[in-house]
């Protein structure tokens, strides 16, 4: 069961429709555990986002019901996981609006999304003295891949700087896009930061140099509609697990021009159509970048997730986040000793934040006393760390279930560590 049509008016306002956020959050049946006797505060949702009922049934069904290997066999339930698994492709493809399901590769997450692309771009289109550029707030995951790459064929790493307010400085997009780029890597929203890039207008700069670009959309793709033929970008990378979708299943989106260009990435059964000593013919897309037997049981609940998101409805659910993020904020912003990193115009739901002299993992901790979790340390963008001059930040962040509650607790958890602290 979802909570399709999850619109309550405001009673006696008359105003916009409200979230009805206690009906969302019977859907998701962890929030009523204890954490260290307290009522869980979640706020750590950029790291892993919680799991409806209906995602939950659907990966427990599919053991239940359908479990067998896909593509291979001529029997029932190998038809029915193949329907399956097929299906979840097809849901994804119309998730992204995707113009094909030959686009959609199902991987584990958006780090082997983005290794998959690094490591077959690199093969095929890098070569000494090129240039890979990426952003200066990267995931740790959409820069080893990279630099792995560039040490494999000899081209470097160019990064686009980052302002004070946490945006990127684009004034010298189009010189930093120089005619030895071969690809264009950015992160749709910063995990560390909340801040959501322009990446159509980065898109644009990159295509006009006949340059390709792939976008990290791990923290856009749980909080707004994404549609990949709109951004125009050439790939995309995505994790179920942080789309209140399961562990271990998650999406590369490549358009089918350029995939058709890239060699194959892991070598093994369902990517080959035939295999002699001498020489094996590859499988067509998707298939070629998907060996092995895949997390079939995750993809299906990948599936369920697509037709959660969508049944409760993402403007909805970005409005609702939207209130969030500036009410907390608002909340944070009283506490003199609270130095928020990231104030970027476009903000998705994620407040990172230090206090003088104490350290984020003190913050983490007595906030976990309090029930709250949120997450501390460099958030696997170091890089980033180093260009604010800190080594971590204590980093909440928000999903479709919190509530202004929710916020007023961390508020005043953020107190209590204060006087712990003195
Ligand atoms: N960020 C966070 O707490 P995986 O682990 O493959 O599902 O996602 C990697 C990844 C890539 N890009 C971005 C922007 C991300 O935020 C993440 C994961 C988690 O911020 C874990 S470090």
């Amino acid at each position: 069961m979802s909570s399709a049509g999850v619109l309550a008016k405001a009673p006696g306002r008359g105003g916009p429709p409200a979230w009805d956020v206690e009906r969302i959050r019977r859907d998701f049946p962890i929030l009523a555990v204890s954490a260290n006797g307290r009522p869980l505060v979640y706020l750590d949702n950029a790291a892993t986002s919680q799991t409806p009922q209906a995602v939950i049934d659907a990966e427990a069904n599919y053991y239940r019901e359908i479990n067998s290997n896909i593509h291979r066999g001529i029997h029932f339930l190998s038809g029915k996981a193949t329907d399956a698994y097929e299906g979840a492709r097809e849901k994804v493809r119309r998730f992204i609006n995707a113009a094909e399901t030959s686009e959609i590769i199902f991987v584990r997450g958006t780090t082997e999304a983005v290794n998959l692309v690094a490591a077959t771009f690199g093969r095929a289109r890098l070569g000494a003295g090129d240039e890979v550029l990426i952003s200066g707030m990267e995931h740790h995951s959409n820069i080893v891949p990279w630099q792995l790459a560039c040490q494999a064929s000899g081209a470097s790493l160019k990064v686009i700087p980052v302002s004070d307010d946490g945006e990127l400085i684009l004034d010298d997009l189009d010189r930093l896009i120089g005619p030895r780029t071969k690809i264009v890597a950015v992160v749709h929203v910063s995990n560390a930061l909340g801040t959501i890039n322009p990446v159509r207008r980065i898109v644009e700069a990159a295509h006009a140099r006949g340059v390709p670009v792939l976008l990290d959309g791990a923290q856009a793709v749980p909080h707004m509609k994404v549609d990949v033929r709109d951004l125009g970008c050439d790939f995309y990378a995505f994790s179920g697990h942080k789309m209140y979708g399961p562990m271990g299943a998650g999406v590369l989106y490549g358009r089918r021009e350029i995939l058709e260009t890239l060699p194959p990435y892991q070598g093994g059964g369902d990517m080959i159509s035939s295999v002699t000593f001498e020489k094996t013919v590859y499988n067509k897309l998707p298939h070629r970048f998907e060996a092995g037997t895949p997390n079939v049981a995750g993809v299906v609940a990948l599936g369920a997730a697509v037709d959660y998101l969508e049944s409760v409805k993402m403007d909805l659910a970005a409005a609702h986040e939207a209130d969030l993020l500036a009410y907390a904020t608002a909340r944070l912003d009283e506490i003199p000793q609270v130095r928020i990193i990231g104030r970027a115009r476009e903000k998705s739901s994620v407040i990172s934040f230090v206090l003088d002299e104490i350290h984020p993992h003190d913050i983490g901790t007595i906030l976990d006393q309090e029930g709250i979790a949120i997450r501390a340390g460099h958030h696997c963008t170091q890089p980033l760390m180093e260009r604010f001059c800190v080594a971590a930040t204590a980093r909440a962040s928000f999903g479709i279930y919190n509530t202004r509650g929710e916020a007023d607790a961390l508020a005043a958890g953020v107190r209590k560590v204060l006087e712990v602290f003195g």
